[in-house]
């Protein structure tokens, strides 16, 4: 065995969802070996000084879209740039998407996506599937995925009408499968009918630019669907994750759901905690092009603080980016018509810092719920914890070395990034990753990548991950509707019974 297997990290504080302590972690095999006070190296290895730093599990990203082909363009942060550019910011896990046409197979489209990801990816990944439409071939694949491909989360799409989007029966039939499955039901909440009549409306106006992007699709069109998806998923008593929560309207849904007992998990984004839509006025066509995503970015330039507000106090649950990427030309697609500029923003390498700074260093919110919302909450959801999520003997040593003290100015010149253009451009963020580690190797380092495409491995997950659906089973074993017992009724029933009229025509109703 090479001593390059043994890292022992001296002298940093340990920061978990739950505490923080000074402790030395002794990394061997790709395992984290021992967490404790004056460690020592058994055997040859290296040593790291952490002193004054944080040692924090790696971060997870639950949302990202590598090389994705949408809106006629392929994302050009494909799972090597993008799982490059994630370990230079402090993740070692992302979940991708695979998302199916309408009409196609589940598991060939999965098959697909392992094939682009496996070869390239430079951390650990995951997908999600998503169903786009319904039939007896998605249910039966969707059992495969979950039972012999690692598969416990689905998405579907409440917009993207007559590409991705399904209908409210739909989303009842797909609910109910992910249940049965163990699964979580995941959705993109916007109503997509009112966002076609919209863009219909906006057009015809004469706005063309990316301003009408957001005019289309305002707050309300989010909240509606977030509150019907709550409301479809409460009826089954199904757990119910809503991606990409961009506004305040959508996020006080879910909190007042959450208040109601749900079980209902809201997940913000790097954009929306981290910038907003005042860019689509801009006067540069490009910049303005370059924040256009579904779910918008909200004019309303005190969303993002407030959203990061609900993060702090539990009402939102974790974090992910939506990474996903296309350059100025491929935005040009829609330099007439905003409907045609490809929807995606970056954020996969800056996640981590944009959640430090605005909350952490703000004073929202403490590092142990940095930790948790940026790692710890989307192990446990996804069924990952504590092999993921956390500084603890035997989890995997996906580990980052943050140093709070330090500063860095965010921008396209100089992130890892394939994409021309950062939303976050020229933010300067307190805390900054100086070692990241995945798997037990260091993959970054004082600004040096030392990646190798396809060190990254698949992580298969399992159903029914305790933390949640331990509610989801107690429910349905107490809260099922009992009949009320009475006696069998011994009255006269019609036509017997004499006292009844008879409607006014002579017919008998009950015929
Ligand atoms: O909706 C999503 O998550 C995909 C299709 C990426 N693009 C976006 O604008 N959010
Ligand atoms: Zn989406
Ligand atoms: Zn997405």
């Amino acid at each position: 065995m090479s001593a390059g297997n043994r890292i022992l990290i001296r002298g940093g504080k340990v920061v978990n969802e739950d505490s923080s302590f000074l402790a030395d972690v002794y990394v061997e095999d790709g395992l984290i070996q021992a967490v404790g006070s004056d460690l020592s190296l058994p055997q040859l290895g290296r040593v790291i000084d952490a002193t004054g730093k944080l040692v924090l599990p790696g971060g997870i990203d639950t949302h990202t879209h590598m090389q994705f082909p949408f809106m006629g363009y392929q994302a050009v942060d494909d799972f090597y740039h993008g799982t490059k550019a994630a370990v230079a910011g402090g993740t070692t896990m992302i979940l991708d998407f695979v998302v199916p046409h309408k009409g196609d197979s589940l598991l060939e489209n999965y098959n697909k996506w392992r094939n682009w990801a496996d070869p390239k990816v430079c951390c650990d990944y995951s997908f999600h599937v998503a169903v786009t439409w319904w039939s007896a071939k998605v249910k039966d694949e969707m059992e495969i995925l979950v039972k012999e491909k690692g598969v416990n989360s689905f998405k579907m799409f409440m917009a993207y009408k007559d590409v991705f989007m399904l209908s409210d029966d739909e989303l009842y039939y797909a609910f109910c499968r992910c249940k049965e499955l163990g699964a979580i039901a995941q959705v993109h909440a916007e109503n997509g009918h009112l966002i076609a009549e919209g863009a219909k409306k906006i057009l015809s106006k004469g706005i063309t630019g990316p301003e009408g992007h957001e005019l289309c699709r305002p707050e309300e069109v989010e909240a509606e669907a977030t509150q019907r998806a709550i409301t479809i998923a409460s009826c089954i008593n199904c757990p119910l994750y809503i991606v990409h929560v961009m506004s305040k309207s959508a996020a006080n849904v879910i909190a007042s759901a959450r208040r109601e007992g749900k079980v209902v998990f809201g997940e913000p984004i790097a954009a929306g905690l981290g910038t907003d839509g005042t860019h689509y006025w801009d006067e540069d066509w490009r910049k303005a092009a370059g924040y256009v995503m579904g779910p918008p970015l909200r004019p309303d330039p005190t969303t993002p603080g407030y959203l990061m507000d609900l993060l702090a106090n539990g009402d939102l649950t974790l974090t992910g980016t939506d990474n996903c990427t296309f350059n100025a030309c491929q935005k040009a697609a829609g330099k007439d018509d905003f409907t045609k500029i490809p929807n995606g923003v970056n954020g996969v390498e800056d996640r981590m810092s944009i959640i430090w700074e605005k909350g952490v260093h703000s004073g929202k919110m403490d590092e142990n719920r940095f930790v948790a919302v940026t790692s710890t909450n989307a192990a446990k959801i996804f069924n990952l914890y504590p092999r993921k999520g956390k500084i603890a003997q035997g989890s995997d040593a996906d580990i980052v070395i943050w140093d709070p003290s330090a500063v860095r100015t965010i921008s396209a010149k100089t992130h890892h990034q394939a994409v021309d253009f950062n939303i976050f451009e020229g933010m300067v963020c307190h805390g900054v990753p100086v070692v990241t580690i995945s798997r037990g190797k260091v993959v970054y380092e004082d600004g040096i990548l030392h990646v190798v495409p396809g060190d990254g491995k698949h992580i298969p997950r399992k159903p029914f991950a305790e933390y949640v659906f331990k509610r989801i089973r107690q429910r349905d074993e107490v809260c099922q509707p009992t009949p009320v017992q009475r006696k069998p009724y011994q009255g006269k029933v019609m036509p017997q019974c004499s006292t009844a009229t008879p409607p006014h025509d002579g017919r008998d109703l009950h015929q």
